[in-house]
């Protein structure tokens, strides 16, 4: 289906008086929206498997085997532009170290920028930023699966030496780029039955963290971040790294944190953290998932919660200084609309946030009349943020509506099915 130019045009008119009658300029709202950017994580396209043809275990639960999966660098960065053009706003991608190109066959823990050299001058070529992630998972060198926190100090000293690595990397495409480069560690260390001693284990991870992050960088080119869990498969009575744990390191070492919404209780939102972290550190990664029942990744659906992570980003003042990022991983449909539903329901519920009469809000609560301010939160709902969303799309030259969605079935009929 095709949308009228000219009818998207009128009703973006007709929707931007109604929300200057609440003082909301659309206009400049939308030059603020284009700014804005959404890492989008590489993993959604390959399921996780990165470029080391590791056939073992991983620690990440990846479920589904939809066929048109990328298989190699090329394939991958296709899709991912693929993404990009179905997105009005501005975007970074989100590596992890296992999808180096290397050349000289280096191990983890001998990785260089040089093996990210093309992902470099592909980003620089398609005006994005990226992220890194030291990658503790699907490695003959998970004992027991635990990385940072093992008993074993060889283990340990293995992937400290990867975790300095992967800053170095991160500082070098964050120079390169022009932009900070986030540098995430994430660890699956944990148990399934309850511990003996939950301390030790926490202790060898601080001590871990401490031997990583000796070396200082630039903040300009990468900030560190951590990423607590409260349990996995297989870890379900303890994880070493949780979210105590890490939000007490991160603000003692003057690191940020990361958050993912699939890491909590299930009733517990992310979004509620913002105002009270952020008083701490301005270091903030967002990764932006969908539990279902369980931390299970599913794709990023325009839902309250997503909706309530953006209205306390842009409530907090953060948008455009925390860094979001998007997380899940779903191997049962097209992979590309994986990704595009996710960024463009994040794209949009930003949007929404961004539109939002916020200073109504405020004032009704200043005055402390707390029935205007319900009165006018269940009014706000249902602005016409589809017809901004629509002519955003139209600015930026994007599909607008369902557009999209038959082009990625052309895509998925020309290129995704004809990959073995
Ligand atoms: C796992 C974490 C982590 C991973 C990625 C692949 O529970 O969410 O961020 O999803 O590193
Ligand atoms: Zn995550």
């Amino acid at each position: 289906m095709n949308y009228n130019r000219e009818q998207i045009a009128k009703i973006y008119e007709i929707a931007k008086q109604t929300y200057a009658a609440y003082g909301v300029d659309t206009d400049k709202v939308l030059e603020e929206f284009y700014k804005q950017k959404i890492s989008l994580h590489c993993w959604q396209g390959d399921d996780i498997a990165g470029f080391e043809n590791f056939t073992g275990a991983s620690q990440n639960v990846v479920t589904g085997n939809y066929p048109g999966k990328a298989r190699n660098p090329e394939e991958l960065r296709a899709d991912l532009e693929k993404v990009f053009s179905y997105s009005p706003i501005s975007h970074k991608v989100n590596l992890h170290a296992n999808y180096a190109e290397s050349a000289e066959g280096h191990g983890r823990d001998e990785l260089t920028p040089e093996d990210f050299a093309n992902w470099i001058a592909w980003a620089k070529a398609n005006n994005c930023g990226l992220d890194f992630n030291s990658t503790f998972f699907a490695h003959d060198m998970m004992n027991r699966n635990m990385s940072l926190a093992s008993p074993d100090k060889a283990t340990r000293d293995y992937w400290i030496k990867h975790s300095k690595a992967c800053r170095k990397i991160a500082n070098a495409m964050g120079e390169a780029l022009g932009q900070t480069c986030v540098h995430n560690i994430w660890i699956p260390d944990g148990m399934k039955d309850n511990p003996a001693s939950r301390k030790y284990f926490r202790e060898l991870l601080k001590d871990s963290l401490d031997q990583i992050l000796e070396e200082k960088y630039d903040e300009n080119n990468m900030v560190d971040v951590v990423e607590g869990k409260l349990f996995g498969i297989g870890t379900e009575c303890y994880v070493v790294g949780s979210y105590d744990f890490y939000l007490a390191y991160a603000i003692k070492n003057n690191i940020g944190i990361c958050l993912d919404s699939g890491h909590y209780h299930p009733t517990e939102q992310i979004a509620d953290k913002f105002s009270a972290v952020s008083l701490f550190t301005d270091k903030i990664l967002l990764h932006v998932s969908r539990g279902v029942r369980w931390d299970s990744d599913h794709v990023t659906i325009n839902n309250d919660e997503l909706n309530f992570i953006m209205q306390e980003a842009k409530r907090c003042g953060l948008l455009g200084k925390m860094h979001i990022g998007l997380d899940y991983f779903d191997a049962s449909i097209n992979r590309v609309t994986a990704w595009t539903v996710g960024l463009r329901a994040a794209g949009k519920a930003m949007l929404s946030a961004m539109l939002e009469p916020t200073a109504m809000l405020e004032k009704a609560e200043q005055d402390w009349n707390l029935g205007n301010r319900l009165a006018y939160s269940e009014e706000f709902k249902n602005l016409p943020v589809d017809a901004v969303w629509n002519y955003a799309c139209m600015q930026q030259g994007v599909p607008v509506g369902t557009e999209w969605i038959d082009d990625v079935n052309a895509y998925e009929a020309e290129v995704l099915a004809k990959r073995g």
